[in-house]
């Protein structure tokens, strides 16, 4: 009998063992809500504080429409130099195929210059038999165009390691200053930085109404006087404002009146001097209106030459069939475009690169 125990009991024991390991792993599954439970404070910790948005925006906000391609943005530039293109290539390649690309280069405002050289060298590549088709032609131009703008530039907007980062915004009256400001503002915010607005265009009564209204849609804090007040401090103040606080990034709207331009260009230059005796400006983004075309160049050069201009901002490319300007700005001025604005929406501004660029316009 006691020669059966001893059996009896280790059979019992190795199942019992057995039994214990098979529940041991079916509790494993779960543990990890442990963990996650463990883990939620670190994730409310890291969710972007300020940005304050108004409830009927956040009704609206979780459908994400699919953005559409810059290709579709560019709208207007891109039908008139990529429809005018095909037409030049779609009948076969003769001598008229050069005019025609030259034609279409010259109106959509590249300068008449760089157009000519350009055909001539498509000409000269397609005599020494190198290229014959038009696709092969279509490909040869993005890549000259392309080449056309400095690669070595740095298109990044420029961020100080040390808050407030500031970016002036300058240029003529309506080209899309203060625009461009709600929109960097939207976007800044949606990375989770925290940012002021110096509404320094204190010469139109309504500039500070509608920089407000991008200032309240981003959650942005908006530093005014009353009109006509000294632009230099509203400056002043935003900027003590902007390093008291601890805001990462400030950016102070200008006026951009023509009709007295040697005063205007010495108030940015003042507005300039005032930050910079506090802190330093990081950037001063001209922003240039591409549907003013050739004209655009001769403002953007009084700009550049008085205010040290650091990147262009060139908007309404949406809206225009003079593309080409972005080529002349940076071929004639050789100050990078940084950003194009494709629309007067908040989502509609994009960072410039070259190629995309180029490749938008002629497919
Ligand atoms: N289509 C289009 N319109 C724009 C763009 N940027 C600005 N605008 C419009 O241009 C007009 C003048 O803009 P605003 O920002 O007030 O110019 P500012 O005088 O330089 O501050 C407004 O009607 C804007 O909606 C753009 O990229 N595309
Ligand atoms: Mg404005």
């Amino acid at each position: 009998m006691s020669d059966l125990v001893i059996p009896l009991i280790a059979v019992l024991f190795v199942v019992a063992l057995v039994a214990g390991l098979v529940m041991g792993t079916r509790r494993r599954p779960s543990a990890p809500p442990r963990r996650r439970a463990r883990e939620a404070p670190v994730t409310r910790l890291q969710t972007p504080p300020v940005v304050t948005e108004p409830p009927r925006e956040q009704a609206t906000a979780p459908v994400e429409l699919a953005r559409p391609s810059l290709r579709d943005r560019l709208g207007k530039s891109r039908r008139f130099f990529g429809d005018r293109l095909a037409e030049a290539l779609g009948g076969g390649v003769d001598e008229d195929t050069w005019d025609d690309i030259e034609a279409v280069l010259i109106q959509a405002d590249i300068g008449v210059e760089t157009a000519t050289r350009i055909t001539e060298d498509l000409r000269a590549e397609a005599r020494r038999g190198r290229m014959g088709d038009a696709a092969e032609i279509r490909a040869l131009l993005a890549d000259r165009l392309v080449s056309l703008f400095d690669e070595t530039h740095d298109r990044a907007l420029a961020f100080s390691p040390e808050p407030p980062t500031v970016w002036l915004i300058v240029g003529v009256n309506g080209t899309g200053k203060t625009t461009t400001i709600g929109k960097l503002t939207a976007d800044l915010a949606q990375r989770g930085r925290t940012v002021a607005l110096a509404a320094g265009d204190t010469f139109r009564a309504a500039a500070d109404e509608q920089l407000g209204i991008w200032a309240e849609r981003s959650g942005a804090t908006l530093i005014k006087h009353q009109p006509g007040a000294d632009p230099g401090a509203v400056a002043f103040d935003a900027y003590a404002h902007a390093k008291a606080r601890g805001i990462d990034v400030l950016l102070v709207d200008t006026a951009g009146r023509l009709h007295t331009k040697t005063p205007l260009m010495e108030e940015l230059g003042k507005i300039r001097r005032v930050i910079e005796r506090q802190g330093r400006v990081h950037e001063a983004l001209l922003v240039i209106d591409a549907t003013a075309g050739q004209n655009g160049l001769i403002q953007a050069k009084e700009f550049a030459d008085s205010v040290g201009v650091t990147g262009v901002a060139l908007t309404k490319l949406d809206g225009t069939a003079k593309g080409g300007i972005a080529l002349a700005i940076e071929t004639t001025l050789g100050i990078p475009i940084k950003v194009i604005g494709v629309g007067e929406g908040i989502d509609d501004l994009e960072p410039f690169e070259p190629k995309t660029f180029v490749d938008a316009l002629l497919s």
